[in-house]
């Protein structure tokens, strides 16, 4: 086994809050690691092949949802509107809905990563230069990014998240993010949101459990990542990648399953694991129309309208505050 060398000094290491939610995560009885440790740059790189995947029918299908009602969408958002995308990453996938809006007054797109922000800004001024690019660099969980949006006045504001991101989130805590967009949001204000919906577990569980077996990569990436930033030493060919839709739950789990009774060592800490013993990494929530409604209106929205794919896999709903 490899012992890596960390590029963090130790006194570092202490304050990382990636090494406290991996020694709190791992130390549950169930052990979990936050799933949004699985985007560092390989795990982002990862998940981009993802969505390439013929299995993984979400993308595809969201965008051809997109393609199809556009004109509706945007009729739908209305002349004189902010597109506010929190999570925006590359802003590849607003771009068809800005180029379609009635005189937008702007772009004001939030993400952690400036390199990929900035270079998004770039490319979006490039092409549409009558739209207004603010972007605003951070976690848009936290409050002070959306501070800028104080001195935009548009005529109305919605807010954009497409990618089904809502449901990596358990139901309780996405109302806790939809409330918190819904306050940054008045009166006639809009969320243009995309779910994936519940349907038959052989069709889910494939994308997740990918042919391809990048899926598999992706989530043993994020051992990778414990060992090369926290200084520890899993042996991923210790582990297996599972994924299963729960039916109760409405969400595919993604686990790292122990393939032998043996220990781990992270920043000087030992964690045992069992043979079969699972790491949980991910949820992935499924919604019916229905289900994602009583949601948006449990937050504070009014669910407007919603967009499906011929085959009903995956919705795109538009919601205002009333
Ligand atoms: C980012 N998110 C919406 C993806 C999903 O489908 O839940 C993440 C993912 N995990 C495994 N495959 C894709």
């Amino acid at each position: 086994m490899n012992m890596a060398v960390s590029p963090i000094p130790d006194d570092k290491l202490q304050n990382s809050d990636f090494l406290t939610d991996v020694l709190a995560g791992l130390s549950e009885e169930q052990k979990t690691l936050p799933c949004k440790y699985l985007y560092d740059e390989a795990g982002s790189r990862l998940f981009e092949q993802i969505c390439e995947l013929d299995d993984y029918y979400l993308t595809r299908t969201e965008a051809a949802i997109f393609r199809e009602h556009i004109t509706a969408m945007a009729q739908q958002v209305g002349p004189g509107a902010l597109i506010v995308e929190p999570g925006a990453g590359n802003c590849e996938k607003v771009e068809l809905l800005l180029e379609h809006l009635q005189a937008p007054s702007g772009y004001y797109p939030i993400d952690i990563s400036p390199e990929i922000l900035l270079a998004a800004k770039a490319r979006i001024t490039a092409r549409l230069p009558n739209i207004e690019v603010t972007a605003s660099i951070g976690d848009f969980t936290q409050a002070d990014v959306w501070q800028g949006l104080k001195d935009i006045t548009p005529r109305k504001r919605v807010l954009f998240f497409p990618g089904s991101t809502i449901g990596n989130f358990t139901p309780e805590h996405a109302e806790v993010l939809l409330e918190f967009f819904a306050s940054k949001l008045s009166r006639g204000d809009g969320l243009l949101i995309g779910t994936d919906l519940v349907k038959d577990s052989i069709v889910l569980e494939r994308a997740y459990c990918d042919s391809e077996h990048v899926t598999e990569e992706f989530n043993k990436n994020i051992l990778a990542r414990i060992n090369s930033e926290l200084n520890a030493n899993f042996d991923l060919a210790h582990f297996a990648h599972r994924a299963f839709y729960h039916p109760l739950r409405q969400r595919v789990e993604m686990h790292l399953v122990s393939l032998k009774s043996h220990t781990v060592q992270i920043a000087g800490r030992k964690f045992e694991f069992a043979e079969g013993e699972t790491i949980h990494t991910e949820n992935s929530h499924k919604y019916s129309i229905s289900g994602f409604n009583r949601l948006l209106s449990s937050a504070g929205f009014t669910p407007i309208r919603h967009w499906c794919d011929s085959e009903q896999r995956y919705a795109v709903h538009y919601a205002q505050i009333s």
